[in-house]
């Protein structure tokens, strides 16, 4: 069955009650660069959830953590970048990503008057994290985005797109979230928790409209826009990505198999394709495959810009 269409998404799929705040917030960033030569990617990061009820207790959710995007969005802020971070809520995020569990507490020590000392022996790692976050935060070249379910996703990712078309091609879109693309539409959806004593539930998804069509041609035409093909079956990878650039007239599609995606990518362009692999010494040396891909699409966003300008 076709899917719907993206503007009958839109119209069948009520917006977030704070929608128009959210906007604004999102506007007033992008305006604050307009005048400026700085560029601006927006990321999309973590996995959406389907909700199964209208007062939802059950969902479809997916394995992403969020870790491709928080690691990016450090890169690109490094980079030189605005970064308007839309992430799951409480998925991975930029920064705070480096401590997990009790990792952060365990650095601080309880010193004999009640004072608070920063364990010796940590600091070298805390320094350059908490250096390097004080200045994105300080220069206010970072925006925190969140979402959880798909609907959401697709509102804010909407109204992010049209926000970023006033910096024409200093616009780039990093759109790294494991979307889903299947959906309950709210017509189908129960109001309440579904009953077990109803015997075994028929649930029946439908296709997402694909919106990096609208996206690609009408809401950031003169952006920078970079997709994620995952797969599982790698032989498909090349061949998938060049048929979505072809459908979709972006830039780049970075491809990445579920099980090797930390340590091997393939950027395809609609000419051409390279990969990024990363060696067994340099996966235990803790570089990250996300700088070499920032560094790789920062020099092909500067020469389509060149190009365009
Ligand atoms: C990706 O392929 C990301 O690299 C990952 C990152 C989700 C694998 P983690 O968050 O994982 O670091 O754990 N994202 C896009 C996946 C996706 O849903 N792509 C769609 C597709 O392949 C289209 S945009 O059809």
């Amino acid at each position: 069955m076709n899917p719907i269409t993206w503007e009958e998404f839109y119209l069948r799929n009520a917006a977030p009650s704070d929608l128009e705040s959210r906007k604004k917030e999102i506007q007033s960033f992008c305006q604050k660069f307009e005048p400026s030569d700085l560029r601006v990617v927006l990321i999309t990061s973590g996995g959406t959830t389907v909700p199964l009820e209208h007062n939802t207790v059950r969902f479809v959710d997916n394995f992403s953590a969020g870790t491709r995007g928080s690691a990016s969005a450090e890169y690109f802020l490094k980079a030189g970048y605005a970064v308007i971070f839309m992430h799951r809520y409480k998925s991975l995020e930029p920064f705070s990503r480096h401590f997990s569990g009790n990792e952060l507490l365990d650095s601080i020590q309880v010193l004999k008057d009640d004072s608070l000392q920063v364990d010796p022996a940590k600091a070298p790692v805390l320094l350059p994290i908490l250096k390097d976050r004080k200045e994105a935060l300080d220069s206010g070249r970072l925006l925190m985005v969140n979402f959880t379910t798909l609907t959401e996703y697709l509102w804010i990712l909407r109204a992010s797109a049209e926000a970023m078309a006033c910096l024409n091609s200093r616009a780039m879109l990093y759109l790294a979230a494991a979307v889903s693309d299947f959906y309950v539409p709210p017509e189908k959806m129960p109001e309440h928790k579904i009953q077990s004593t109803g015997g075994p539930p028929e649930i029946s998804l439908q296709l997402v409209p694909k919106m990096l069509r609208p996206l690609v041609a009408d809401w950031v035409p003169k952006a920078f826009v970079i997709s994620f093909k995952l797969e599982t079956d790698p032989s498909l990878l090349v061949s998938k990505s060049q048929e979505a650039l072809k459908n979709y007239r972006h830039k780049v599609v970075i491809a990445n198999e579920l099980h090797s995606r930390k340590s091997r990518v393939t950027l395809v362009t609609p000419n051409s394709h390279h990969e990024i692999v990363l060696s067994k010494e340099e996966l235990d040396a803790g570089v990250e495959i996300e700088e070499r891909i920032i560094n790789d699409l920062v020099e092909q966003h500067t020469s389509a810009m060149t190009t365009l300008n």
